[in-house]
């Protein structure tokens, strides 16, 4: 998920909310990114990792996939 703005940041947390409360949580890697996003956030909302450009993104999801 991407969000550029602090404002639509807070969303992704529902999103893996959602995700959860289908029981798909443990079938799907979930990474987020873009400008107001960080690691932190990333690890307090409980996404599997964050990357701050494309580049980072491919060795994330390289690393999270084995
Ligand atoms: C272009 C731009 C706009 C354009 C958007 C045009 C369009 N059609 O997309 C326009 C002029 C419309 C615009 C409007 C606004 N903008 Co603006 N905008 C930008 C700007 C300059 C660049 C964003 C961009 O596209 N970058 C190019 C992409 C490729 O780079 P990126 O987003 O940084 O993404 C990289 C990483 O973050 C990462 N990444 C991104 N997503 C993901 C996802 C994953 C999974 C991963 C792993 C990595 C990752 O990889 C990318 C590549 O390296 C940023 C400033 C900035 N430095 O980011 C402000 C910025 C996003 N805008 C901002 C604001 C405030 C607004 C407005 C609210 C202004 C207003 N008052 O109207 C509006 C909101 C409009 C809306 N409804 O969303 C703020 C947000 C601040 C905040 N904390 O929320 C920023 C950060 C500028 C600032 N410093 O104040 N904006």
């Amino acid at each position: 998920m991407s969000a550029l703005l602090t404002t639509t940041m807070g969303r992704m947390a529902d999103v893996i909310e959602a995700v959860e409360d289908i029981n798909m949580r443990d079938k799907v890697k979930i990474i987020i990114g873009g400008a107001p996003v960080t690691p932190d956030y990333a690890e307090q909302i409980g996404a599997d990792g964050f990357a701050a450009d494309a580049s980072s993104a491919v060795k994330k999801v390289r690393e999270l996939l084995g």
